[in-house]
């Protein structure tokens, strides 16, 4: 089966709803062997073959659920019919649908949880195949030399389902519209999500890889800009502060060089926001940036945040790229500290 390999630039889809209808089971059959010179040949009808599975499996080369968007019905091979002279019908190929790790299967019609497919190669039947009939052969018995007896097969397991990711990154990009989170993705990886000098300007999550020397690696998700008031649905924090919960590390950019108010107050807004929504957000781990250090007057901000707040904040300018390679290794290290905790 075609399934494309994402780049960085893929769209993000979140949520995706498919049926999936798993093969029926082939009938048996009911048959009696007919050679010359053999007037009363006994039963020899072969068993139906069992149907298709549909079975999804987590991979890891995905990071969408894009390639579902435009196929809504998956369905697995029926059993082949059992056949005379004893023969059994094959049993239908299985559907293996591949999803990103992160992915949770729903039933769409009953609304419960199936499984949560979280590691790389962990798959799970979603829709069973029917079971294959046994042929009239199976019914001989010491008084019944001769049954016409069968059975049909069962249907397959029909569902449908709704599938939901939640993005898995190693670090969430976090803070106020306009901060520039978009713009330092695309300084550190090959994602190209939209910069404007407008508020939510991102829309949906945005994921890019980033490399650093040495065949380092991580996944930093860009998020929509957050306002007050984003845990109860203002603005468009509260739909993605989900996928932000998967993240292992928040990255919490702020602009140094706010019109109005400062930039403490847009930290403490933000930071209010996340542990509002959940206090497991809210304990995350995290670095604290200042972007905008290029512009006028940044230093005394700086200094100004630096004073009231009293833990690091790096400094960076996502446009000239100043502070960036810091930036890179502190982000790795932490990951690393987290890693061995
Ligand atoms: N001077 C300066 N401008 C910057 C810097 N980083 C970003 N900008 C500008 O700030 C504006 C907003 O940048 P974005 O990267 O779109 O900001 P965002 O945080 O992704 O905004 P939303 O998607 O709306 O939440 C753009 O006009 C950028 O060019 C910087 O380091 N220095
Ligand atoms: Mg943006």
């Amino acid at each position: 089966m075609k399934h494309e390999v994402p780049t960085t630039r893929t769209m993000f889809v979140d949520e995706v709803k498919i049926t999936v209808i798993a093969g029926g089971g082939g009938h048996g059959c009911m048959s009696f062997r007919r050679e010359k010179f053999i007037p009363h040949g006994g039963p020899d009808g072969g068993d139906g073959g069992n149907g298709g599975n549909i079975i999804l499996v987590a991979d890891d080369s995905l990071n969408t659920l894009h390639h579902l968007a435009g196929k809504h019905h998956w369905r697995a091979e029926r059993g082949i019919h059992g056949m005379g002279k004893k023969r059994h019908g094959r049993c239908g190929e299985d559907v293996v649908i591949p999803v990103p790790p992160g992915t949770i299967i729903f039933d769409n019609d009953h609304g419960i949880l199936l499984r949560d497919l979280t590691d790389p190669n962990q798959r799970v039947v979603v829709a069973k195949g029917g079971t294959g009939g046994k042929g009239n052969t199976r019914f001989r018995t010491a008084t019944n030399q001769a049954p016409r007896d069968f059975e049909k097969g069962t249907p397959g397991q029909e569902r449908n389902l709704r599938l939901e990711l939640k993005l898995i990154a190693d670090v969430g990009l976090v803070g106020k519209p306009n901060a520039g989170k978009s713009t330092l993705l695309s300084r550190l990886s090959a994602a190209r999500p939209k910069i404007a000098d407008y508020p939510f300007t991102t829309l949906t999550p945005f994921l890019g890889i980033v490399e650093l020397s040495g065949y380092r690696r991580y996944v930093m998700a860009d998020l929509p800009g957050l306002i007050e008031g984003a845990h109860t649905g203002a603005g468009l924090g509260d739909e993605f502060l989900r996928h932000v919960e998967r993240t292992r590390l928040l990255v919490h950019m702020v602009d140094i060089s706010p019109v109005t108010g400062s930039a403490l107050e847009d930290y403490e807004t933000i930071s209010n926001e996340l542990e509002q929504y959940s206090s497991q957000l809210g304990d995350k781990p995290k670095l604290i940036v200042a972007n905008k250090m290029d512009l006028t007057e940044s230093e005394e901000h700086l200094a100004e945040f630096g004073k009231e707040f009293g833990a690091e904040i790096i400094p960076i300018s996502a446009v000239t790229g100043k502070g960036l390679d810091t930036l890179q290794e502190k982000i790795w290290a932490k990951l690393q500290e987290m890693d061995r905790e």
